[in-house]
């Protein structure tokens, strides 16, 4: 069905006009409100105002704009039923078939710090929700229906398409783009209730100051469900892949899976964490996971050295790991790498050559990812009865925010040791002790109710693989409550320690590092995971 009226009301107005130009230039009429009508006005394009459309001007300062027959008749007809061509023939209404929306911000305008009650309340948007939520029930079927369009990301697909043999959308992306409108209009109401419900002890007159829920919009998270999973982190639980469609750059759910068995739970929990590590990375890296924590991180001058230096920390555990690359992988990585048993591999892009290499290892899941540098906004955890909310901890640590607390100064190269290791250790559930040397890891002590018996794991780890710990530099995610830890690690070899310091002990801890003659270098910040 090819796309012939458009209706266009955004408040954000990014690249809307070069979007409509596109659309006039496809000989799409054009329909619009106020402000958007005449910033496409002024770009030069012919734009019917819906207030001439349907002969109802803008009312109510605004709150009526689109709320009319004529436009929610021309959203609704179904397009397969000759009843409803009829009928809206009949009266006199225009089927619409593109729909372009966006809000009011409403998040945005109580994110600020001196919002108004009555601010708030203005920018609760009525007539494009109802707009958005009419055009995407009428997604229609294989032969056509509305296309709906809420995000600025995805006017390029719709182009796209309409440039193919029909002049109009696919079903699918119809269908996907109806989702999104749904998820989008649900966070949205969920946001404003999340608002009014912390404003409930207010007094109606007054001004309402803005200590207030921090995240309005938390648990009210726009998520649609990517993929259903075969079962949980166990196989007596149920479990889904839920997706934000507006995700940001670089993060875990903008995978794409080329290839292999259905991903589990927690294939995807491994990756995610695998890849989180990986991107932190400049230099080329490779990150190997299991259960959740890195048995195996280097860096090297390329990927493939970075695999093979990874692997050699944890040979054991690295047995059916997910294996993570920040840079695209070639036939010699991916040879080298299928010679191992893998779960999953994931990096920003393969040669072909290298997908041949794991087209051979049907099972193994190959999944790309594009670099980016994005971070979600809230971590949320689920705990009996409630939600645990915070920011994500994506503080980074500069060179320059070291303070040198031992006696005996860090070499350049032992900084540069302990950065990478501090790096590592930020991955690592706590208590986590991360041994390192020549830009891989030689031991990983995680997840230990004690960190003395952290860093005692960790140097054992290193021995079983045969790797020497002399002289190498060591992360502790947390301070040391005491300084048997650090006699611990500076037994087993190390000569360089890196930690946030805070102890009600640092004496006591630093003490011990003088006295070993060590470097010690405290960073001010710890990296507890649970
Ligand atoms: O005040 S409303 O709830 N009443 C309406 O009838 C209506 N129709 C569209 N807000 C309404 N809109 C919204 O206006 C759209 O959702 C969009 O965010 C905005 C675009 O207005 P303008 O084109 O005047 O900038």
């Amino acid at each position: 069905m090819k796309i012939q009226t458009a209706l266009i009301s955004v408040s954000d107005k990014t690249g809307v006009v070069d979007f409509a130009k596109e659309l006039a230039a496809r000989g799409v009429r054009l329909l619009s409100t106020g402000g958007t009508a005449k910033l496409l006005a002024q770009a030069g394009l012919t734009v019917t105002e819906v207030a001439d459309h349907t002969g109802s001007p803008e009312i109510l300062d605004g709150r009526v704009k689109t709320l009319h027959p004529k436009i929610h008749g021309g959203l609704l007809a179904r397009r397969d039923s000759a009843e409803h061509l009829r009928t809206i023939k009949k009266h006199g209404i225009d089927a619409i078939d593109l729909l372009v929306v966006n809000l009011y911000p409403f998040r945005e305008t109580v994110a600020k710090i001196d919002c108004s009650f009555a601010d708030a309340v203005e920018n609760i948007d009525i007539g494009g929700p109802a707009m958005l939520r009419a055009a995407a029930k009428n997604h229609g079927t294989r032969e056509g229906g509305i296309t709906v369009v809420i995000d600025p990301a995805d006017y390029a697909t719709v182009l796209k398409e309409m440039d193919g043999p029909t002049g109009g959308t696919s079903f699918g992306l119809r269908l996907s783009l109806a989702a999104k409108v749904y998820a989008h209009t649900s966070a949205y109401d969920g946001a404003i209730a999340a608002y009014m419900s912390s404003l409930a002890n207010a007094e109606p007159e007054q001004d309402i100051p803005p200590e207030r829920n921090i995240w309005p919009d938390v648990l009210t998270l726009q998520v649609y469900q990517k993929q259903g999973l075969r079962y949980g982190e166990n196989a007596q639980q149920i479990a889904s892949f839920y997706v934000d469609p507006f995700c940001p750059a670089g993060l875990m759910a903008n995978f794409k899976q080329l290839q292999g068995k259905e991903l589990s739970y927690n294939n995807i929990a491994d990756s995610d964490a695998a890849w989180d590590c990986v991107r932190s990375f400049d230099e080329p890296a490779c990150v190997i996971v299991k259960h959740a924590n890195p048995c195996g991180v280097a860096i090297a001058s390329n990927v493939h050295e970075a695999y093979i230096k990874a692997l050699k920390t944890d040979t054991t555990s690295a047995f059916g790991g997910i294996i993570a690359f920040n840079r695209p992988i070639d036939a010699a990585t991916a040879q080298t790498v299928s010679a191992q048993f893998l779960e999953v591999v994931l990096a920003p892009g393969y040669d072909a050559d290298a997908l041949a290499i794991f087209a051979a290892k049907k099972n193994v899941r190959v999944l790309t990812i594009p670099m980016g540098a994005g971070q979600n906004d809230i971590d949320v955890k689920r705990v009996g009865g409630g939600w645990l909310v915070q920011t994500p901890d994506a503080k980074k640590l500069a060179l320059a925010d070291l303070v040198v607390a031992s006696k005996r100064q860090p070499t350049a190269e032992q900084l540069q040791d302990l950065m990478f290791a501090w790096k590592v250790a930020k991955y690592v559930k706590s208590n986590a002790i991360v041994f390192v040397g020549n830009g891989m890891t030689l031991g990983v002590g995680a997840g230990q109710m004690s960190r003395i018996d952290s860093a005692r794991i960790a140097s054992i780890k290193a021995e079983n693989a045969g790797l020497s710990l002399q002289g190498s530099a060591v992360a502790s995610d947390a301070f040391f409550p005491f300084r048997d830890g650090l006699d611990v690690v500076v037994k087993a070899g190390a000569t360089c320690v890196i930690q946030p310091g805070g102890s009600m002990r640092d004496d006591e801890v630093i003490a011990a590092a003088n006295e070993h003659d060590i470097v010690m270098v405290l960073t001010a910040m710890r990296h507890f995971r649970h």
